[in-house]
């Protein structure tokens, strides 16, 4: 009798600024999911708990420097260090959920100023995820939501740069068709965004998925 091979999880990024609500989204999504009879695990870059993420950590805190291309490269590996992990949990039928990828590390390297090529390079041929959902929000809205906290990139200037990025991630990703990139509106109330969320999530599930697939393969 021919071996029945189960079906992949699905592997679904949340991406977007500081106080997007991404946090809260994404762990509403794994409720969600979970209630619906799907296995699903959140995971979350930054990976603070790894020996590159307290350094990561250290660094975002501002208790330690580090030079603007060496930090991109340790975001970088902290999401390498996962990348057999996330394939593995994939391939057991694990549905995850990801709070922020390789996109943020574009987004935010790239906003200080250093080559967008050269920040998307590391994370070639990482994981590519299903679908991306951006939620995207102006840093003045943001900024509504009770402040940014202390944090190294959390200034209303620094924000604005980011999300300028994202925008250019976000044309290229729609353009390229490798990985499905959609924008939601972020500044709705948290009960609107997590309808949204979910109706986008609903195709995806239905679909039968093939491999997963690589991050910009193609530019190698
Ligand atoms: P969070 O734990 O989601 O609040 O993220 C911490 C901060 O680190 C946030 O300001 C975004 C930033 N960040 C996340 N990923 C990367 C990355 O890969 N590269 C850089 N430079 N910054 C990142």
């Amino acid at each position: 009798m021919a071996q029945q091979t189960k079906q992949r999880g699905m592997f679904i990024v949340i991406e977007g600024l500081d106080r997007s609500g991404k946090s809260t989204q994404a762990a509403r999504l794994v409720e969600h999911l979970q209630k619906d009879g799907i296995d699903a695990k959140l995971i979350k870059f930054p990976d603070r708990t790894t020996s590159i993420g307290k350094t990561i950590d250290s660094y975002l805190r501002s208790q330690s420097d580090l030079d603007d291309r060496a930090i991109h490269l340790l975001f970088s590996a902290n999401r390498w260090e996962l990348a057999s992990s996330i394939h593995q949990w994939l391939a057991s039928g694990i549905t995850l959920i990801c709070d922020r990828y390789a996109f943020s590390g574009i987004a935010f390297s790239a906003a200080k100023g250093l080559p967008y090529a050269w920040c998307r390079s590391p994370d070639i041929a990482l994981p590519a995820p299903d679908l991306t959902l951006f939620l995207d929000i102006t840093p003045e809205k943001a900024k509504e939501r009770g402040g940014y906290g202390e944090e190294r990139y959390e200034k209303e200037e620094m924000q604005r740069k980011v999300r300028d990025v994202f925008g250019r991630i976000g044309s290229e990703m729609s353009a390229s068709r490798e990985s499905s990139w959609v924008v939601v509106d972020a500044g709705e109330t948290m009960d609107e965004v997590e309808q949204v969320i979910w109706s986008h999530i609903e195709p995806v599930a239905k679909t039968v998925l093939g491999d997963v697939g690589k991050l910009w393969q193609d530019i190698l």
